[in-house]
């Protein structure tokens, strides 16, 4: 896509109603502090700032929340403005980048995504870099924070139906979604990816194939399909020694190394039409570290290289 597309927006949704521990509303002010524009600007993108988006109150709403969907309403705000606002920055034809903000911001911006796609004939793929599955329901979760299900909406599971208030929704097929770094699922939950056939890259595929071969396949498949990818970047996908920043840890996760990796493979494949960065809480962070390495392996995403390389390593014929 974007050997022609040099345009990145940013937009910030500052959301932490989805999640348990407040202060990922920080993560925007806080991926900005560390320098994401100024990076993306060096490797020659022009920079559509968006700020912040703020929500209003919805008037008409005369649907009933759920029982077990916390926050809700603050929720469905956030998802009907996000979705209609990144459909928006989509059809500039700019690649949105969404700053979170805890990760039911995807509710609302692959939403965004996945209808602009679907217009113009072609298939959104969503790549979840995650510890977790987020993919229960409101009839699945034990814990009913909306941001363990942004995953299980956007392919179409039913219990948040009114979620965009009127905006149209553009699910994608659960073929079309790949959980990659999983280690944390609930019972009920794995029940229902397994039902649904979702491509699962978990840890021990991680330790037992390599993450370059795990991303080389989903290129494949995406550009068979002639698909886009969407990334959903959940920080906690990472190792919590390198990104102590988030209220969700769990041990074991992606190193440095091998993020790093997953970013310049997904940058060589040109694949990538957008991204989110999710669940990066700054109340929780050490000096600013998760901030700084999530905005490094933006960078990695975006072209950032060691070595330049003419003929990336995953081209097509490359290494013949
Ligand atoms: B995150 C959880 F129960 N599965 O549903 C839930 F373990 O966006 C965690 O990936 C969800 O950080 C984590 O609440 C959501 C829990
Ligand atoms: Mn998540
Ligand atoms: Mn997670
Ligand atoms: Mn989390």
């Amino acid at each position: 896509i974007w050997d022609r597309t040099r345009r990145i927006a940013l937009l910030g949704a500052p959301i932490d109603m989805g999640a348990s521990q407040r202060g990922t509303l920080m993560g925007p002010a806080a991926l900005r502090t560390a320098g994401l524009a100024t990076l993306l600007d060096s490797l020659g993108f022009d920079v559509d700032e968006y700020g912040d988006l703020s929500v209003a109150e919805i008037a008409d709403l005369t649907d009933t929340p759920p029982d077990k969907a916390n926050h809700y309403r603050e929720i469905q705000r956030w998802t009907r403005a996000l979705s209609s606002r990144g459909y928006e920055i989509a059809r500039t034809g700019a690649i949105p980048i969404f700053l979170g903000g805890d990760h039911s911001l995807s509710m609302g911006s692959v939403n965004a995504m996945a209808r602009h796609w679907q217009e113009r004939g072609r298939k959104l793929f969503v790549l979840w870099l995650d510890a977790h599955a987020d993919y229960n329901t409101p009839e699945t979760t034990i814990t009913a924070n909306m941001h363990g299900m942004s995953a299980a909406f956007l392919c179409g599971e039913p219990g948040l139906d009114g979620l965009l208030g009127g905006e149209p929704r553009a699910s994608i097929d659960p073929g079309q979604l790949e959980l990659f770094g999983t280690r944390s699922i609930d019972k009920l939950e794995k029940d229902l990816v397994q039902a649904r056939r979702i491509r699962v890259a978990d840890m021990r595929q991680m330790d037992e194939f390599g993450v370059g071969v795990l991303i080389r396949r989903l290129i494949e498949r995406v550009k068979e399909n002639d698909g886009v990818l969407h990334v959903s970047f959940d920080v906690d996908f990472l190792d919590p020694c390198v990104a102590p920043g988030v209220g969700t840890t769990v041990p074991g996760g992606a190193t440095y190394r091998e993020a790093h990796l997953i970013m310049e493979l997904l940058h060589d494949s040109g694949l990538v039409g957008s991204v989110d960065i999710v669940e990066l809480n700054p109340f929780l962070d050490e000096r600013g570290r998760t901030a700084r390495t999530a905005v490094e392996l933006i960078g990695s995403l975006f072209g950032q290289q060691i070595v330049d390389r003419p003929t990336p390593s995953n081209a097509i014929g490359a290494g013949e």
